[in-house]
């Protein structure tokens, strides 16, 4: 883990240090800002969710979870973190994202390049379609569907067709990073949890610039999971009133935060 979180973590502390040199090296990006999130109320999570995807749409919370054999698409009630309605990705497979789109769910899963459509809120299984890579989350900005899949590279989709149209490189301090995973669009800016670090990256969805990056380490540390994998996972929009919501795999617990307003 702490491998891991290196690379994150030097790219945020910029360049090190050099011997003076007669020709100055082109300026530095600045650094992004590093926020403390507000912890505005904390809600049931269910322990045994191995959180991939997580949205609100229509004011109803939905979430997907990981794992061969436990990955299922979730409606889940916000207040005691029950269930209400569950679907099982099909065959064994990992399963990892989901996004809404009209009266759809759309869902990835880790590896083959499977994605599924099911209906929304009943979460029958509509059909099927492909892409190329890895899939580990979705959102959307209202005109697209973005995937991510681990690298630094976003794909923006057409929900027509599900095909990219655009890509994106995300950089921090001018490098790119890597392990982009569950992702949220908010307020014109594309959310990212930064995979098996405590960090959630804001990228500029025209540059691919990391403009701040929102530490949940304090929530972390109130869950206290020692499981390596239960990392920081899970971010969901209500856009009708403005609220944010995190969470993290197996996590016994889902907060709403918010940022101080400087921070915005
Ligand atoms: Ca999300």
């Amino acid at each position: 883990m702490i491998r891991a979180i290196l690379p994150l973590v030097l790219a945020l502390a910029g360049p090190a240090a050099v011997p003076q040199q007669a020709t100055p090296a082109p300026a530095a990006p600045t650094p992004p800002p590093i926020e403390k999130p507000v912890l505005v109320h904390a809600f049931p999570h269910d322990p045994t969710a191995f959180t991939e995807g997580l949205l609100i749409a229509d004011g109803t919370l939905y979430e997907s979870t990981g794992r061969e054999g436990e990955s299922f698409i979730r409606q889940v009630d916000l207040a005691t973190g029950k269930t209400l309605r569950r679907a099982t990705v099909p065959d064994g497979l990992f399963g990892e994202g989901i996004v809404a789109w009209g009266a759809e769910l759309r869902s990835v899963t880790w590896h083959g390049g499977r994605g599924f459509r099911w209906s929304r809120p009943a979460l029958k299984k509509l059909g099927e379609w492909r892409y190329d890579g890895e899939g580990w989350a979705m959102t959307d900005d209202g005109h697209h569907i973005i995937l991510s899949d681990g690298t630094p590279r976003l794909r923006f989709l057409d929900p027509a067709t599900m095909k990219v149209v655009r890509t994106l490189d995300v950089t921090v301090n001018g490098r790119p990073l890597r392990n982009l995973n569950e992702l949220e669009y908010i307020d014109g800016q594309v959310w990212a949890n930064v995979w098996m670090t405590p960090y959630i990256v804001r990228i500029d969805p025209a540059t691919g610039v990391v403009a701040g990056v929102v530490d949940l380490s304090d929530l972390v540390a109130r869950v206290g999971l020692t499981d390596r994998d239960s990392v920081a996972n899970g971010i969901a929009y209500d856009r009708a009133r403005h609220r944010i919501f995190v969470t993290g795999k197996n996590w016994p617990e889902l907060f709403e935060i918010s940022l101080p307003r400087a921070a915005r």
